[in-house]
């Protein structure tokens, strides 16, 4: 599959643009200016890019830790999406979901479940509404490798595999499940061999380089909207960054994560962008200060914008309307 110059540009910019976003969250939240938990993606920025870079209006997707990512590729204004991480009443959720909770239908984000994996059933679910009602629609699964050993994970393939569901699995290894190394909970080497069990594709994908992720989820996702049914892809990647901000990480070594810092998918994906002709030096200057004043709008925005009033607070607790999906 060739990826066109245009495409190309345009996964360059959302990493860059959600690179600022979570440095300025990371800074907030050091200063005391959000309340709550920040988990960065920093240095995994090429699995949500290059995955959710092949849906389109009518298709779902489940919010994890490349959700900052996934939500600009889907076109959601910083504006809103600020005012949701400080609680302000424009956010998709009305304030009520925050940085974590974060979810907007309408651009076809589920949300994020508490629960590790608990979202791997619940897109099956949609991927079967999707498919018994004929949408064309499909929907992308983001999980971890801890998640990946949750029994919900093998009942969701199984059943995906079964009914031949739109859905592609999307694993983004980033070696840590909190503090546990990969290796100290999980007995494989690779989680993309759990597909054979359910007779479905297992592709294993290098998670840092966004052109490979795009490539891997494109095959995936015209399967998937074929009806051939489901693929498992594992994007083998690090977690450079603590499981949150303020993590210790007295887990791992320093040296560990310097390695993977030479691998940081931005820098990567810069070089590849300038050597193709994609961007020259002096663009990356100026989207980098357009992308600057963006965020720093969209935080001046959220910071005047209303809290929710107590009258919302018993609001969208029990579904009101149908499903759109
Ligand atoms: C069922 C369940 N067990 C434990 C937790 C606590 N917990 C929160 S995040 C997390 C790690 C998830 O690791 P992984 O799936 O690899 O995703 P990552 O955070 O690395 O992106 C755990 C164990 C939880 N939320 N749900
Ligand atoms: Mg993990």
């Amino acid at each position: 599959m060739n990826i066109s110059l245009e495409t190309l540009r345009g996964m360059f910019e959302a990493m860059l643009k959600s690179r600022l976003v979570e440095e300025k969250l990371i800074e907030m939240l050091a200063r005391g200016e959000m309340l709550g938990l920040v988990h960065s993606t920093i240095g995994q920025e090429a699995i949500p890019i290059g995955a959710t870079w092949h849906l389109r209006d009518g298709d779902y997707w489940n919010a994890a830790r490349g959700h900052i990512q996934s939500n600009i590729v889907r076109g959601m204004d910083l504006k809103r999406m600020f005012a949701e991480f400080l609680g302000k009443k424009p956010g998709p959720c009305g304030g009520k979901g925050g940085k974590v909770h974060l979810c907007d239908p309408s651009i076809g984000n589920l949300g994020f479940r508490g629960c590790q994996g608990a979202f791997i059933p619940l897109c099956c679910g949609v991927a079967y509404a999707q498919k018994s009602k004929k949408t064309g629609g499909i929907t992308m699964c983001f999980f971890g490798d801890g998640a990946s050993n949750q029994g919900v994970f093998y009942e969701g393939l199984n059943l995906a595999s079964l009914h031949k569901l739109p859905v592609v699995f999307m694993c983004a290894n980033n070696q840590y499940s909190v503090s546990t190394k990969f290796s100290e909970h999980t007995p494989v080497e690779n989680i993309a061999d759990r597909a054979a069990s359910h007779a479905m594709p297992g592709v294993i994908v290098d998670g840092n380089d966004v052109e490979a992720v795009y490539q891997a989820v494109g095959e995936a996702v015209a399967r998937a909207r074929s009806g051939e049914g489901p693929t498992l892809i594992e994007g083998k990647t690090y977690r450079i960054r603590g499981h949150y901000e303020g993590d210790p990480m007295s887990y791992r070594s320093l040296d560990e994560v310097e390695e993977w810092k030479k691998k940081d998918p931005l820098d990567r994906f810069t070089r590849r962008c300038l050597e193709l002709n994609v961007v020259s030096r002096e663009e990356i200057e100026r989207l980098r200060d357009v992308f600057q004043r963006e965020v720093d709008e969209a935080v001046l925005f959220a910071k005047e914008a209303p809290y929710p009033s107590p009258d919302d607070l018993l609001k969208d607790v029990f579904m009101e309307e149908p499903a759109a999906y």
